[in-house]
């Protein structure tokens, strides 16, 4: 036995609930689109998306996550997601997009703006991989791991299941914004690529929290497990 091993825990002494959850030693912790745009004062203003700072850096810098990845949206100026680019599109309109309901938004996390940055108040240093998203003009893409639909009915992956893979994750705790679409759609994708997914409701924000508690029963019976910050280790 290695001589820097944990101590085996004491049977005879009390279980540390600070120890509770503890994330698996497989686990990998998602940071969904934590930029400026989707922010108060950004132009995809997310409401009390800046509530979750702090409680997404106390997982950043928690120690319990060896791997870190975060999602960045990452939109060129003429991308068909904005409603400046459809003659008469009116931000949160719908239209139809390569088969697919499309909301129309106001244009954000424009390549290179200051509103698509990585949140400059976050430690991205932990942060290994950047997975950006919504570069191609005519797909949308709001999961970390497949674009949306494109013209040929498919939705190309973007390489983050492999790369969770060659990691050894199984595991994976994700937070971030939006929560009725980056988010879930990264979790919905998660599961279906087979990842056991911890979902931290409270941080994470939706653009239309009246649609909160049939998303939440809706990723639960999908498998997610969905619990707050406070549920977790300290
Ligand atoms: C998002 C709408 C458009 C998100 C991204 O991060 O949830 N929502 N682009
Ligand atoms: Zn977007």
């Amino acid at each position: 036995m290695s001589t820097n091993a944990e101590p085996s825990p004491d049977p005879t002494r009390p279980r540390d609930e600070s120890q509770a959850d503890a994330p698996p030693a497989d686990s990998a912790l998602i940071l969904v689109d934590i930029q400026p745009d989707f922010l108060p004062g950004g132009s995809l203003a997310v409401d009390e998306g800046d509530r979750i700072l702090g409680g997404v850096r106390s997982l950043m810098v928690s120690g319990d996550f060896p791997v870190q990845v975060a999602t960045q949206d990452w939109h060129p100026p003429n991308h068909r997601s904005f409603a400046s680019n459809h003659d008469g599109g009116e931000p949160f309109g719908e239209i139809t997009l390569h088969g697919h309901p499309q909301v129309l938004w106001p244009d954000h996390c424009v390549q290179d703006t200051p509103g698509a940055e990585l949140h400059p108040e976050l430690p991205w240093q932990r942060v290994s991989a950047i997975i950006r998203k919504g570069l191609d003009p005519e797909v949308d893409s709001y999961s970390g791991f497949r674009n949306n639909w494109g013209p040929d009915g498919s939705r190309p992956a973007t390489g983050l299941a492999g790369l969770l893979r060659e990691r050894g994750v199984g595991h994976l705790v994700v937070c971030g914004l939006a929560r009725d679409y980056c988010v879930r759609w990264t979790v919905e994708d998660a599961l279906d690529e087979g990842f056991a997914v911890t979902l931290v409701w409270d941080l994470t924000r939706s653009v239309d929290p009246s649609g909160d508690e049939e998303l939440h029963a809706g990723l639960a019976d999908r498998g997610a497990r969905i619990l707050n910050r406070a549920d977790l280790k300290p």
